[in-house]
């Protein structure tokens, strides 16, 4: 009897060592029902089947562990081992992480893919010198204007309350004369419901899940840029998991990207759908507003180029080739 004990023991102990399980944490800034936190979900699901159970990762959305200015330094750090956070955010940190920001650069799938394709060397370079991995990428719908007021040109954003998610978006709002507030998505239904927003630029995904048909009644499908989301790992903990673990990973990451881009492409003209169910007047920008829009995009492009310097430009006109 004691010797069986014994045995069942140490076959216990043995198993648990060759089973051992690794458990992350992944933050991320926008809601369970967003796609990008669906896609996340289904990511999560598949690395853990993938790696037999071996890689645990909790995800928390809604910027719920961190905000989502925050989600990227805490992966650096390692207090989450894995995190989502928006790229265009990071501007400011280094020009390159605002290209896909830039308002008429690229406004279609393609080509922001391409552009994704284009910039891709760089940010890895970049993730890697700050301790991190790139696992994917995908973007949001492309950028329209919502408004409390009707817009027809330019003149008609002078002085009112402009919602902005990023340096770029903060900067449209100073260049048509907007008066710019930084609130980032978690945030924005509650400062639609006690403040007086009037305008903000983002995709129909944006608007559906935070509601603003019923705060602001017109959206002008401009399809200005395609920010994307990233999804990155600490480095040291990427390197720590086994081989196949480690490759069960990046099997399930780039299902994910490819799952992604098709899913935000595929739902751009149901949220448009949806908001137009909700009361909201969804249309095309007239002429003007549209060479108005532009003209701030070659201002805001002339502006980055000056920043990022050559390497900046190089990714430019590879994108450009
Ligand atoms: N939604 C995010 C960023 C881009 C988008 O479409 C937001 O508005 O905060």
């Amino acid at each position: 009897m004691k010797m069986k004990f014994a045995v069942a023991l140490a076959a216990t102990a043995l198993a648990s060592q060759a089973f051992a399980q690794t458990k992350w944490d992944l933050p991320s800034a926008y809601p369970a029902s967003n796609f990008h936190t669906e896609n996340l979900a289904q990511f999560v699901s598949d690395v853990d089947k993938g790696s037999g159970g071996k890689l645990k990762i909790t995800l928390h959305p809604n910027a719920s562990l961190f905000k989502a200015p925050e989600i990227k330094r805490a992966v650096q750090g390692n207090q989450a081992q894995a995190g989502e956070f928006l790229m265009a955010n990071f501007q400011n940190e280094w020009p390159l992480w605002g290209l896909d920001g830039v308002p008429f650069l690229a406004t279609s799938f393609a080509d922001a893919k391409r552009l994704y394709d284009a910039s891709k060397p760089a940010i890895e370079k970049k993730l890697n010198e700050q301790g991190m991995t790139l696992l994917y990428a995908v973007p949001w719908p492309p950028q329209g204007l919502y408004s409390r007021n009707p817009v027809k040109s330019q003149a008609d954003l002078k002085g009112i309350k402009w919602r902005a998610y990023s340096p770029a978006t903060a900067r449209i709002a100073e260049l048509v004369g907007a008066q710019p507030v930084t609130i980032q998505q978690a945030e924005l239904s509650q400062a639609m419901a006690t403040g007086v927003l009037d305008s903000y630029m983002s995709s129909g995904s944006t608007g559906y899940d935070t509601k603003t048909y019923e705060h602001l009644k017109y959206f002008y499908d401009l399809q200005a840029w395609l920010p994307k989301n990233a999804v990155v790992a600490n480095k040291k903990a990427l390197e720590a998991l086994d081989k196949p673990t480690q490759d069960a990973l990046r099997k399930a990451a780039a299902e994910a990207e490819t799952r992604g881009w098709a899913s935000s492409e595929k739902k751009t003209g149901e949220y448009l759908d949806l908001l137009k169910k909700n009361g909201m007047t969804v249309e095309p920008p007239s002429a003007q507003l549209k060479t108005d829009m532009q003209k701030v995009g070659e201002v805001m492009l002339k502006e980055w180029l000056d920043k990022a310097g050559p390497e900046g430009k190089a990714v430019v006109d590879a994108y450009r080739k």
